[in-house]
């Protein structure tokens, strides 16, 4: 294992009340699938959990959910007679390390029964990184002061259901069986299709109930020195269970690998076929060799994605940390599957997508793994027909995407919070989300210059988004353009008119459509009279589109330049805010999230958000009034909040909080900070950490179809470092308080032209280039 404590998170002792924070933390995965890092005998409040992308399901949830897929960790030790458990026994000694290098999960505890006798149970297990279908587990069972009759159980296990258990809240919800609490918790998604033994192992088959989903997992446990095997079953379970007896100090090992198809991935008839095959080949290879391949895969995704900074290795293990979950949250291999606002650790927001994935994430895989970027984009091409029904339900041409998204596009946002008490608007309101993903595409072929994404998928998208724009703006008797009763990014405030953010996202949406039906016209003109005739989309149709966005209204600026977030804003009542012992702002006496509507306060970043999507679209003076007006009113309810703050206060040239937002976004779920990690990784906030120390410290942005850089360094750092692909080549930066380094390194030998500090340079391939940054004015 990894020693180095910048690539480990460490567990140490047992606590039952973090035990489900850390089981999101501890989360394993590959893109295809994810294990919260539960431990593998379970217990009383665990909230084990393995999510498979893209498997939604209905039935009895409020509405379609990321489906809790059977559990392949499973393994029960039992030891004459006791099932060995943090309840059932004693905790002697318990760790658990995740090694961030590799992406697999150690875990060490003595148990210790009622007559003393002590268990030593050491586990690694890893979602395979090289093959996604592949799970695999080594557990070392000594006895260290007897002699053990043992039994092991291991199989898998489909008997959970979603929310098998209340999610814990501050304030307990009523009981009320009106609101249908515990139908709206506890979900019902699977039917079992097959449960058998098969040569050395089991299979078990179940479908999901509404969407039809086929699910098998082959599973084949060896234990040495060798034992066989019964095989014992129940409603959609079955393991195989080892007898056996280990003398003291004596060593029982247990491999299992497991593996996993859907009929997602091949016809329903071939699930089981394809997991047996693969579990065969597995087998043959045997346990070293596919976690020498799982190394592999990993060393070279770190070899894209790692960032690092000298002088602060606390920062170093958080931001790796935020990496670590980007990277098992999505991959390459599926254009049909978004990243849910938990991305596959936890049940919060139902594996929904939300902006989060456009703004906060896409930037860190535009720039480090961009085959991931192409296949979150293409979800919402995927989807296209999903956000035209949504358009057409709200009565609007055009196409609109879901604030909350799952397999289809159509819009999920329940109606309710989960406890009945509050009406949520933001499925019919919150419709800048159209914007992000445009917003996404556009950056994606500007970082990657995939034209055929744009001609192929990115062109048709930004049309049908932009129809629904003109259908949605109203046109005022002053010749302007508005939109009423929406939400913008601060979600205290519903219905509001005109918010700001939004307007400038339809405007700036509206514009690079029209210059992309441009472009294309003498690019590409068969492709786009081929996409025309196909969505019957006229030239005049895209000249309105120009009109209209030189017409929307947006919001006025008083006279310090400060934008006013939406009509009615600056006439609001200012509420005085507290901060707690991390200086964060608190709910004022009284207040919380459902009546701060009459306030000036934000839940998050709102018009300073703008201020950094649309960079050239605001005079640095006005970045940073609004900068100074809206920051010290953001309670940061949302953990999307903290990392734009940080990257706006460097731009603004004031630092002076950058660091402690940094703190806040990179250790929002090591440090539980939102009080809700069990719940899931707030995989947003990972992206907006990356964002921080790439676009806040590093400098970084596209401006003009260049990368340009701005660095800053906190004063006791000494660099930061990291690597950005663009244009298939990959810029090596690394930035000191005084000089930055650059390599353009190929496969292509054109030359880049970067801009740093407002000095353009011309990088050429493979020579580094040293920059004096004094002399370039920093
Ligand atoms: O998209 C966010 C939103 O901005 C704030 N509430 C949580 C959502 C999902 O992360």
């Amino acid at each position: 294992m990894e020693t180095d404590h910048r690539w480990l998170v460490v567990e140490d002792g047992f606590a039952p009340a973090r035990a489900n924070m850390y089981e999101t933390i501890f989360t394993t995965g590959n893109g295809y699938l994810g294990t919260r890092g539960a431990l593998a005998e379970g217990h009383a409040g665990a909230l084990p959990g393995t999510f498979l992308r893209g498997v939604f399901d209905h039935h009895d949830s409020a509405v379609t959910e990321l489906v809790k897929a059977p559990d392949w960790l499973a393994l029960a030790v039992v030891v004459d007679g006791t099932r060995l458990n943090v309840t059932s026994a004693s905790v002697v000694q318990h760790r658990r390390i995740l090694d961030m290098r590799d992406g697999s999960l150690f875990r060490e505890t003595v148990f210790e029964d009622s007559d003393g006798r002590r268990t030593r149970i050491e586990t690694v297990h890893f979602a395979s990184g090289a093959d996604e279908h592949l799970c695999c587990l080594r557990a070392r069972i000594t006895p260290e002061n007897h002699t053990a009759s043992m039994t092991v159980h291991s199989g898998i296990d489909g008997t959970h259901y979603n929310l098998d258990r209340r999610p814990v809240y501050a304030t307990p919800p009523p009981d009320d069986p009106q609101m249908k609490w515990h139908k709206w918790a506890r979900s019902k998604h699977l039917d079992e299709v097959a449960r058998v033994e098969i040569a050395g192992g089991v299979y078990l088959e179940t479908r999901t109930i509404d969407s039809g989903i086929t699910i098998g997992y082959a599973a084949r446990t060896t234990v040495s020195p060798p034992v066989s095997p019964t095989v014992e079953q129940r409603h959609r379970l079955v393991e195989q269970v080892f007898h056996t007896q280990v003398p003291p100090g004596d060593t029982l090992t247990v491999d299992k690998l497991v593996t996993i198809y859907t009929s997602r991935d091949v016809a329903a008839a071939s699930v089981r076929q394809a997991c047996l095959d693969d579990l065969h080949r597995h087998t043959e290879a045997g346990f070293p060799a596919c976690r020498e391949r799982n190394r592999e895969a990993w060393r070279e995704k770190w070899a894209d994605s790692d960032v690092t900074v000298e002088g602060d290795a606390d920062i170093v293990r958080a931001a790796r940390f935020n990496i670590y979950h980007l990277l098992i949250a999505a991959n390459a291999s599926d254009p049909r599957v978004n990243i849910g606002a938990n991305s596959l650790t936890g049940e919060r927001y139902r594996g929904h997508a939300f902006w989060d994935t456009e703004v906060f994430m896409l930037p860190f895989y535009i720039y480090t793994q961009p085959a991931t970027a192409r296949a979150l984009l293409l979800y919402r091409h995927h989807t296209l027909d999903g956000a035209r029904r949504n358009a057409r339900d709200g009565g609007f041409r055009g196409a609109r995407y879901a604030w909350e998204s799952a397999d289809t596009g159509v819009e999920t946002t329940p109606q309710w919070t989960v406890d009945g008490a509050h009406r949520i608007w933001m499925g019919e309101e919150e419709i800048h989300v159209t914007s992000a993903v445009a917003y996404g595409l556009i950056a994606y072929v500007a970082a990657t210059g995939d034209e055929a994404f744009m001609t192929d998928y990115g062109a048709e998208i930004l049309f049908e988004t932009s129809r629904f724009w003109v259908d949605r703006l109203e046109a005022m008797p002053d010749g302007r353009y508005a939109l009423s009763r929406v939400v913008g990014p601060d979600e205290f405030h519903e219905h509001v008119d005109n918010s700001a953010y939004t307007n400038y996202l339809v405007r700036w949406h509206l514009r690079q459509a029209a210059h992309v039906y441009a472009g294309l016209a003498v690019t590409h003109p068969p492709e786009l009279a081929g996409l025309s005739e196909r969505i019957g989309l006229r030239p005049d149709e895209v000249e309105a589109w120009l009109t209209i966005a030189d017409r929307i209204r947006l919001p006025a600026g008083n006279d310090d330049g400060v934008i006013e977030q939406f009509d009615g804003y600056f006439g609001l009542e200012n509420l005085p805010v507290t901060v707690d012992d991390n200086d964060m702002p608190q709910y004022p006496a009284g207040y919380h999230h459902y009546n701060l509507a009459g306030s000036t306060l934000l839940k998050q970043a709102d018009v300073v958000m703008l201020t950094y999507v649309l960079p050239d679209e605001f005079p640095d003076p006005v970045k940073l009034a609004n900068y100074n007006f809206y920051e010290p009113l953001t309670l940061h309810k949302s953990s999307l909040s903290p990392a734009i703050h940080s990257i706006m206060g460097i731009e603004v040239g004031d630092p002076s909080r950058a660091v402690q937002y940094l703190r806040r976004a990179a250790f929002v779920d090591l440090l539980d900070n939102q009080g809700n990690t069990e719940e899931g990784i707030h995989i947003a906030s990972a992206g907006g950490t990356w964002q921080i120390l790439v676009a806040g410290f590093g400098g970084f942005r596209v401006r003009n179809g260049r990368m340009t850089f701005k660095p800053w360094l906190p004063p006791d750092w000494n660099a930061i470092a990291f690597r950005l692909k663009w244009h298939g080549n990959t810029l090596s930066v690394r930035v000191r308080h005084t000089s930055a380094t650059f390599l353009l390194s190929g496969p292509t030998t054109a030359h880049e032209e970067i801009v740093v500090n407002d000095e353009p340079i011309t990088m050429p391939v493979d020579k580094e280039v040293v920059i004096d940054l004094a002399k370039t004015g920093s």
